[in-house]
């Protein structure tokens, strides 16, 4: 009998765990401290696209096929973005993105922060990538290891501050691991000053 109870106690606090419980994985293991400035919590409309044809002049083939709001996963407000790949054919390319455009001035931030979901049932990579200054630079963060489940991923941008003056595009990268047509859900990007 107590064994029942202090399963069921267990098994509350489980359940009540908020999602900022999920693990933290990337550049650090916990979030860091500092000012918070949300860049998108996917609750006022959808302002992502991904790369399709347009990018062929860049490369081969992308593996991102739709970018939309969605309610099925979401770790703030009700809902997240669905970003769909399908798997890498010979003549593809391994990643697939998508992103946003706008001239932000992000100086002073040190990290991007944002919470994802696996629902697959095999890993995938994600980095996200800041095109920066009139030069469009590609400046890419180190590209984390997506396990199956939920996630909130701290990414540094110490690489890159002299360039935040000017970001022009935001992009999410996949990065295939396994061959799989998929999904994963976006929430809560942030920047950390
Ligand atoms: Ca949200």
């Amino acid at each position: 009998m107590k064994g029942t109870i202090l399963f069921a106690v267990f098994a509350f606090f489980l359940a009540a765990l908020p999602a900022a419980a999920q693990d933290v994985i990337g550049d650090e293991t916990e979030i860091p401290r500092g000012t918070v400035e949300t860049l998108d919590d996917f609750e006022k409309g959808n302002y992502w696209i991904w790369a399709a044809f347009d990018w062929e002049q860049w490369g081969p083939e992308k593996l991102s096929t739709s970018a939309r709001i969605a309610s099925t996963w979401f770790s703030n407000g009700r809902h997240s973005l669905e970003c769909r790949f399908k798997k890498s054919a010979p003549d593809s390319d391994h990643i697939g993105t998508y992103f946003m455009d706008y001239r932000w001035n992000f100086s002073g931030s040190k990290y991007v922060v944002l919470d994802v979901h696996n629902p697959e049932k095999d890993a995938f990579l994600l980095s996200i990538i800041f095109q920066t200054t009139d030069a469009w630079n590609w400046d890419e963060t180190t590209a984390v290891e997506i396990a199956p489940g939920s996630h909130t991923l701290v990414f540094s941008l110490a690489n890159f501050q002299k360039n935040l003056y000017l970001v022009n595009r935001v992009n999410i990268c996949y990065h295939e691991k396994t061959p799989m047509n998929g999904r994963f859900y976006v929430d809560n990007i942030r920047l950390i000053k």
